[in-house]
């Protein structure tokens, strides 16, 4: 059978890793399962490990109604995900496809609110001159000695110069550069010295439609959240941890716990801060892992745990992020599901974005009202933009993908950080924004930037009825 499953992937060029092996060692029908995925997928990855061919056996699961699924098993679609699918190749012209795709998704949402009715290119507009509208990205803005702003508007098409008067309605809507809006105005005649510009009145965002026909989901039991665990750092709580341990496996309230979502920051890592290795206790990452490995294995195993990467994990730092090396999921049990930073996912049929939370810095520097204590109302801007790093250039590096995974193209139920180690919750519009807690402490670091952490907090949602609590362990 071996010989005949080797075959049939070297037909194919791929081969399996030793884990993805050991995984269709354990299922009933090896050879069935390798037959069907040859047929049905045209590409298979190189080498193929054990998450894809898991991912592909449990898809199958689902689709077999004669199987007798029980009400309660683990469904978890991704619906996407970097892990896999990237076509970064370093070269300059990757931005320019990036940003192009950025602006085909975001105008592709923008295109469906009623305001985008008639919207023109910038060419045309150029040419037309009076009032118009267009759907464009905005590029460097500046203030000008008067206190209006100048900034670029490109589409496609070509580009325009804006300008935003002081006195206009436009002028608070903290635009950032790279984000796509609507913009409303009339074109000025260029002449002298003067480029043709667009005076623009009004600025409508993507944002995120506010009534919604949304069926009550009919979600069993509930999803608990954490994140930012930074196993390895002297500054872990260890009793906090212990506390959630012992509630999650004998508390009767976390008996209902089916999902626990772990917002990236798994471990502390080496070399992310100078003088990092004086504060860990563990200075070797993959112990690092090991030691996470074994703390989860302690939750009970009926408990699927899904987990993406942070900055301080063992992946690329540019975002998207790829979900963490096969040898490091290894080291997992089987109830430990790791999927790239940002992740969107159907659990059974409840929509989640699962995203680190990096550019809530940016945000925070770049808009007034946002700030990293409040990181609830930084996902609100992440929104109404509708992408998760809506400035390029600043703290949150970006790899220049093909398509822009980091545009939120559908509206999710459940959106999900971490990184600022606070805990909070909000509703917005039809979505619930969760923040979710640190185990660590305030480190030597976060002292020198006064950087206060809300440690030891699980935030428990309920997503039929859509209630929520938090639980410390502090
Ligand atoms: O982030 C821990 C805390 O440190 C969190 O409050 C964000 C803050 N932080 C992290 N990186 C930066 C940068 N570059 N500027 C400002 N604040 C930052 P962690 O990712 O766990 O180290
Ligand atoms: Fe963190
Ligand atoms: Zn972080």
């Amino acid at each position: 059978m071996r010989e005949r499953i080797i075959q049939r992937l070297t037909e194919r060029n791929t081969l399996m890793t030793p884990n993805a092996w050991d995984y269709l060692d354990r299922q009933e029908n090896p050879s069935d399962i390798i037959d069907e995925m040859v047929e049905e997928k045209k590409d298979l990855p190189f080498p193929l490990g054990r998450d894809v061919l898991r991912s592909f056996v449990e898809k199958g699961k689902d689709d077999d109604e004669s199987s007798s699924t029980q009400d309660l098993e683990v469904s978890i679609e991704i619906l996407s995900d970097i892990t896999g699918e990237s076509t970064c190749t370093g070269q300059l012209d990757d931005f320019v496809d990036y940003f192009s795709s950025r602006y085909e998704k975001l105008r592709a949402v923008i295109s469906k609110r009623r305001e985008s009715q008639g919207a023109m290119d910038i060419n045309t507009i150029k040419k037309r001159k009076g009032e118009g509208k267009v759907i464009a990205m905005v590029g460097d803005i500046y203030s000008t000695s008067n206190g209006n702003k100048v900034l670029k508007l490109e589409d496609p098409t070509g580009h325009i110069k804006g300008f935003i008067s002081q006195d206009s309605e436009a002028y608070d809507a903290d635009l950032l550069g790279d984000e796509v809006v609507l913009a409303e105005g009339s074109v000025w005649e260029g002449d002298g010295d003067y480029d043709v510009t667009f005076n623009i009145d009004k600025i409508v965002r993507p944002g995120v439609p506010k009534i919604s026909q949304k069926k009550k989901k009919d979600f069993e039991g509930k999803m608990a959240f954490l994140g930012d665990l930074h196993v390895g750092s002297e500054a872990f709580i260890d009793d906090a941890w212990e506390h959630f341990i012992d509630w999650i496996k004998n508390d009767e309230g976390a008996q209902s716990i089916r999902y626990l979502i772990i917002s990236g920051d798994l471990v502390d890592g080496i070399g992310i801060y100078p003088n990092q290795e004086d504060e860990l206790t563990i200075k070797n990452i993959y112990e690092q892992y090991e030691e996470m490995a074994r703390m989860l294995s302690e939750i009970p195993e009926d408990i699927q745990i899904i987990a993406i990467p942070g900055n301080h994990d063992i992946v690329r730092n540019p975002e998207p992020q790829p979900s963490l090396p096969e040898e490091i999921q290894d080291m997992f049990s089987d109830n430990v599901r790791f999927v790239g930073n940002p992740s969107f996912l159907d659990i059974e049929g409840v929509k989640l974005l699962l995203y680190h939370g990096n550019s809530i810095n940016d945000l925070s520097d770049l808009i007034y009202e946002v700030s990293s204590d409040n990181p609830v109302r930084a996902m609100k801007e992440m929104m109404k933009r509708r992408h998760l790093v809506p400035v390029y250039g600043k703290k949150t590096p970006i790899a220049p993908e093909e398509e822009d995974h980091l545009v939120i193209d559908e509206v999710p139920d459940i959106f999900v950080t971490g990184h600022v180690h606070h805990t909070e919750i909000e509703k917005y519009h039809d979505t619930i924004l969760i923040n979710s807690s640190t185990w660590q402490d305030q480190t030597d670091y976060q002292k020198m930037r006064d950087i206060q952490p809300d440690p030891g907090k699980l935030v428990v949602l309920n997503p039929s009825s859509r209630k929520v609590t938090i639980q410390s362990f502090v």
